[in-house]
């Protein structure tokens, strides 16, 4: 397979200005033509330049070039070369495509009975010859015809221009978008849909229909999206002053999808589980997906439709956007503070994980083989954060302004990150050329902090010094621009004022670090303040801070952060678990340190905010303990996590108790937030009660799984009872859950999730045999995630065996699926990715995996991800 390259971009030779597609729908011979509008495009000069359509799956069946048969082409590899076209022409090309073997859920395909499409990155070259790159926009006119009793409902981007019958039972309609665009924006669905219906008025009074398409058995899903919907709209004309721009907005939910959701233009397609939701089948978390997803996709329409990406290693300036904006809108409906302690938490694990591993890239890749492969949490969550950065040093007045300027500057076009930059530069006047660095490095700064106060002089010095570890094929790395949001805390932990150089800045500010060792002097302090470093974590780098027990706590408890206070949490918690797993692996009696005890005796006391103490009361998750170490003990880290967990459940039971029965509301299922927050405190109670392992805990626990009205009660007892060390416990359980959700795919999902996620030997077990479940398919990609990505990132010392089985369990899965769907074969194998930090043992037994998989015959896809990690 052949790299890509950022700096090979060229314009292409030809522009597109309208496409006519028409698309006759069958499941194994479905016939596209398409006319498409061409001329010569400007920008490339050069004489006689032939045109190169991208085309993968197709057979092609006619060309003709201004009415006449057209012959003077080759087929490559990728598509189809054309010579000597005149500078103005219409290309009609007829081919025909097989959407039922369409497996790999790009392109045209059918999920359900239902054709629907997936063009983004470069799907639309499955379904016709075209120019599939997103700096050529172009009109689509699009005709569909089907059968009109199995699919009723055919949809395309845009407005609905004209309809009517066939003969043989068939039936057609016409769509037209307005808005030129770009292939990857394309969509199409046809089937038997039924929509829920809602309407938006604009801020400047236009009617927009919402319709959301489900099966019919969904109908009771969908009110949550479209409320959610409504949302999205209402404030992203009042925070951005963005307004909607056609008088329809479509949404279609399927159950086949490899990604979450898409945003075409008009015509979103979602992935069931991020679009449907009833409180009986769906947790908290399910619905506050659905918001955010929608959100998400619904911001798109600005920050990416109308103005998109030149080519795709662009892809952050769209996504590191459209994610900064989807979590300020999640802060606005919710705790400002849990949302930014989530989003760093999947940040910290996850994204930093990838950022140290091999398949490391910066926020704007140089290169690719296969661009499915960066749709990434460095693309995504590292690209939010970058643009988080930019507010944070611009201030949201002028980021706003920025923000105007780059759609007013560039609506309509295809553009660059550079673009974007330019834009907050300028309404700025801030230099932010060394900002740039933070799209071209890969990897996660390290900030190491030095403090020293002076009695005498009664100033504290801070000094911080960066350092960005290498990354595969950047040794070389500059010192980056890093906003430090801090305040100084007094002996009691209240804000002390802030004086630098004679200047008073008040409680809170932040300082910019330049160089890579830089010093900031405070004034007129009488004692050694606290520093509150990294407040709301205000760039994406790891802290290397180190405090004592004490300042932990006083931090824990007082921190006017909230962020910090529970940063400080944490940090207590990583102490007092490095101090179990040395204990565990010097074989010694294992002794929690006292601190942490003390830490959770005064959480427990004190619960102003249940949806914060449910935070607080957390423990970081094995991979994050992981993070921590140059060489991971899996099993010591799952061994003293699992032992603070008992210990702690077992010294605070009744204070646990206390706390579930004080928040077990007894009422029926709300979305209102003290019930969110209720739920959400109660069932991470319900957990340490059940860790202890106490008749008691499993009687309650049984309790709220047959007395409860909603999922995330139901899921969370089902949770206690199925991960209980004696599998006994969670059997009855498991198989009444299956009883009632059976036919239910979504909530099925986290029935499989819930048995492979069991801390236990026989986890492994649980995953074969489930494997040959009748609701379990290597098709569906939610299934697969389900199953198999529960087990492999969710379950690390199960994965991690010291026999290889979990590996092999793995590259046999990827083996399979590298024939179905390549692009969730490269996701999958991701895991088996991270050895760099295991044992020699266990690093070996990977790396072997990884061999036996890349002597298979490969798509790209695996093949980028694999070659990677075995380079
Ligand atoms: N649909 C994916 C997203 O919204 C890719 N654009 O992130
Ligand atoms: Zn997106």
């Amino acid at each position: 397979p052949s790299t890509i390259h950022l700096k090979d971009y060229l314009p292409p030779a030809f522009l597109i200005d309208q496409v006519e597609l028409d698309v006759d729908l069958h499941l194994e011979n479905t016939r596209v033509v398409s006319r498409l509008h061409l001329r010569r495009n400007p920008q490339r000069p050069e004489p006689g330049l032939p045109l190169e359509l991208h085309g993968q799956e197709l057979t092609l069946h006619s060309i003709q070039v201004n009415g006449a048969p057209f012959s003077d082409y080759q087929l490559t590899e990728s598509g189809i070369t054309l010579h000597h076209l005149p500078d103005q022409a219409v290309l009609e090309t007829q081919v025909e495509i097989s959407p039922a073997q369409n497996t790999a859920l790009e392109g045209l395909y059918i999920s359900g009975g239902h054709f629907c499409t997936q063009c983004e990155a470069e799907g639309f070259r499955r379904i016709t010859y075209y120019l599939d790159r997103p700096d050529v926009l172009a009109r689509f006119r699009t005709r569909i015809s089907a059968d009109a009793a199995r699919y009723p409902v055919l949809l395309s981007n845009g407005n609905l221009i004209e309809q009517g019958q066939l003969e043989g039972g068939r039936h057609f309609v016409c769509w037209e978008d307005p808005f030129p665009k770009p292939a990857y924006l394309f969509a199409l669905v046809g089937g038997q849909l039924h929509a829920v219906k809602d309407q938006f008025t604009t801020l400047s009074g236009r009617k927009v229909a919402l319709e959301l398409w489900v099966e019919e058995e969904n109908l009771h899903k969908g009110q949550h999206a479209l409320t959610s919907l409504k949302k999205a709209m209402q404030w992203d004309e009042t925070v951005y002053g963005r307004e909607y721009d056609l008088d329809i907005y479509m949404i279609v939910a399927v159950n086949d999808f490899n990604m979450g959701a898409m945003e075409n233009k008009g015509l979103n397609i979602f992935n069931s589980a991020c679009v449907l939701a009833d409180p009986k089948s769906a947790t908290d978390r399910a619905f506050h997906r659905v918001e955010s997803v929608v959100a998400h996709e619904y911001f798109h329409n600005w920050s990416g439709n109308r103005v998109t990406c030149r080519d795709w290693f662009q892809l952050s300036l769209k996504e590191g956007f459209t994610v900064f904006r989807d979590q300020q809108f999640s802060a606005d409906q919710h705790s400002a503070a849990v949302e930014r302690i989530q989003n760093v938490a999947l940040l910290r694990t996850a994204q930093f994980a990838e950022d140290a591993g091999p398949t490391a890239h910066p926020v704007r890749p140089e290169s690719y083989i296969e661009i499915n492969n960066f749709y990434t949490l460095t693309i995504y969550e590292k690209g939010a954060e970058i643009v988080r950065m930019l507010a944070e040093l611009l201030g949201w007045p002028t980021f706003r302004r920025g923000s105007d300027l780059y759609f007013e500057r560039f609506d309509g076009q295809a553009v660059t990150i550079e673009d974007f930059v330019a834009c907050m530069a300028e309404v700025s006047g801030q230099d932010l050329s060394q900002f740039m660095r933070w799209y071209h490095q890969a990897g996660t700064p390290q900030l190491r902090v030095e403090r020293h106060y002076d009695p005498a002089a009664r100033t504290f010095t801070l000094t911080l010094h960066q350092q960005t570890p290498p990354t595969p094929g950047q040794s070389d790395k500059q010192p980056l621009l890093i906003p430090v949001k801090l305040g100084l805390l007094d002996a009691q932990g209240q804000d002390l004022p802030l004086i630098l150089k004679g200047e008073a800045l008040g409680d809170e500010t932040v300082i910019h670090l330049r160089e890579a060792s830089q010093s900031w002097v405070f004034e007129q302090l009488d004692a050694a303040p606290l520093p509150s470093l990294l407040r709301g974590f205000s760039a994406p780098v790891k802290l290397d801070y180190p405090r004592t027990d004490a300042e932990l706590a006083l931090q824990l408890t007082q921190d006017s952060d909230g962020f910090n206070r529970w940063e400080a949490g944490q940090k207590l918690a990583l102490n007092a678990i490095d101090a179990l797993i040395q204990q565990q692996q010097q074989g010694q009696d294992l002794q929690l340190h006292p601190s942490l005890v003390s830490a959770f005796a005064a959480l427990l006391q004190d619960h102003q905010d249940p949806m914060m103490l449910a935070e607080l009361l957390q423990l970081p998750s094995e991979a994050y303990i992981a993070e921590q170490y140059a060489c991971v003990d899996i099993d010591a880290i799952h061994i003293a996590r699992d032992y603070a967990r008992k210990m702690l459940a077992t010294r605070f039971y009744d204070a646990f108790l206390a706390l579930y029965q004080r928040f077990d509301l007894q009422a029926p299922w709300s979305a209102e937030p003290e019930q969110l927050a209720a739920r959400q405190l109660k069932n991470t109670c319900l957990a340490y009660l059940v860790a202890t392992e106490s008749e008691a805990a499993f009687t309650l626990a049984q309790q709220q799984f047959e007395q409860a009205d909603n999922m995330t009660d139901q899921l969370a007892a089902l949770t206690a009872l199925a991960h209980a060390e004696d599998p006994a416990q969670g059997q009855a359980a498991l198989r009444a859950f299956e009883q009632r959700w059976q036919q239910d795919a979504l909530v099925m999902d986290s029935w499989f999730s819930v048995q492979v996620t069991r801390p236990y030997a026989d986890a492994l077990d649980r995953l074969h045999q489930l494997k040959t479940h009748p609701a379990f398919s290597m098709k569906n990609p939610n299934k697969v995630r389900a199953l198999l990505g529960a087990f492999c990132q969710q379950n690390p010392s199960r994965f991690h065996r010291r026999d290889g089985a979990g590996y092999a369990a793995l590259a046999d899965a990827v083996i399979e699926l590298n024939q179905l769907n390549p692009q969730i074969a490269a996701r999958l194998v991701l895991p088996l990715t991270r050895h760099q930090r295991m044992d020699d043992h266990r690093k070996a037994q990977m790396k072997a995996e990884l061999q036996r998989i890349q002597d298979q015959p490969l798509s790209p896809d695996v093949y980028e991800v694999v070659s990677k990690a075995l380079a």
